[in-house]
């Protein structure tokens, strides 16, 4: 089994890069759920639906997130209505939302949902929510306490991060199945997902951390930051605001106590020294996965194949 901690598109590219190489039935993905918010009334659960819509390969590609295809009807009366419209909603990830917030109105959890959902548009591997209570990662700004998705869509990030907080996070439960998958696997990779707004938040949840100290399977963890900057997202601005260099090195520092291997990219082998100094292998390789070979790339080298 090989387990898979994920946050959006980075790691959704990463996990079809998994998927060449691996039986997808063997494959979990533990998903950040800590950007999931209401907006509307409905629930939306941004990293969650990205890699089951890429894995079930009804992405819009493009973009990394929303449905391949998808039209703007939805988005185009709400702003007639003087609704918000920051956040974008295609027609057919409108569905996705409402069926999901009628479902947890029902009293379904989000992992059962996750598997109606996988299930139903055909995505092959496990995904497994981190936690099924509810989670958010807020960001300390200027103009106050705001949460991430307005932060990172609402502000495009053009806004100073003073600090990161995962409000709900110490009282939540991992969802069922996430520390037996991390107990039973055979390896654990951490996605190159941003290490604290997307990773961070998955480890925020008590208990996941110390399964993963706890577990015999190595924990190998892809450096999202290439050449000193974020492969996407604002991954620099987070770990410069949590104390932590914006480099291979840094991503090292945040995993220290956690990872037997980092897998950086060839631009950063001068971080190797410093990293194999704290104690963790380091393998170099091409990290941009710019094609379905360099995906496949990636998942071979992290997996130690
Ligand atoms: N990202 C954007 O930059 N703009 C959007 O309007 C937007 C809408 C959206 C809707 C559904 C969804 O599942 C994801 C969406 N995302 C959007 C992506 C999301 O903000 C982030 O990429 C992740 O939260 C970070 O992993």
């Amino acid at each position: 089994m090989i387990v898979v901690l994920a946050g959006g598109v980075g790691a959704a590219r990463f996990l079809e890069g998994v998927v060449q190489v691996a039986p997808p039935e063997q494959v979990t993905a533990i998903v950040n759920t800590g950007d999931d918010m209401q907006l509307m009334g409905l629930h939306i659960s941004p990293d969650v639906d990205i890699v089951t819509c890429t894995l079930a390969g009804v992405i819009d590609q493009d973009q990394g997130w929303g449905i391949v295809g998808d039209t703007d009807q939805f988005m185009q009366w709400m702003s007639k209505l003087g609704g918000p419209t920051w956040f974008k909603l295609g027609d057919r990830d409108l569905a996705l939302h409402v069926r999901r917030s009628d479902l947890l109105r029902q009293g379904k959890t989000l992992s059962e949902i996750a598997e109606t959902f996988r299930l139903a548009l055909g995505c092959p591997i496990r995904v497994l929510p981190m936690s099924d209570d509810r989670v958010e990662t807020h960001i300390v700004t200027p103009v106050g306490v705001i949460h991430f998705e307005e932060y990172f869509v609402r502000h495009r990030t053009q806004i100073d991060v003073m600090g990161v907080e995962f409000q709900g996070a110490d009282m939540a439960r991992p969802a069922p199945g996430v520390l037996a998958s991390i107990r039973e696997a055979e390896i654990i990779v951490i996605a190159p997902s941003n290490p604290i707004v997307s990773v961070g938040t998955i480890l925020a949840v008590p208990g996941i951390r110390a399964a993963l100290r706890e577990t015999a399977a190595p924990v190998v963890a892809i450096s999202p930051i290439v050449g000193g900057a974020a492969i996407k997202g604002p991954a620099i601005a987070l770990m410069r605001a949590q104390g932590y260099a914006p480099s291979a090195l840094g991503v090292a520092e945040c995993y220290r106590d956690l990872i037997d291997t980092l897998v950086i990219d060839t631009v950063d082998a001068e971080f190797a020294t410093a990293i194999r100094a704290l104690g963790i292998d380091v393998v170099i390789t091409d990290t941009i996965m710019r094609d379905a070979a360099a995906k496949r790339n990636l998942a071979m080298v992290a997996m130690g194949k």
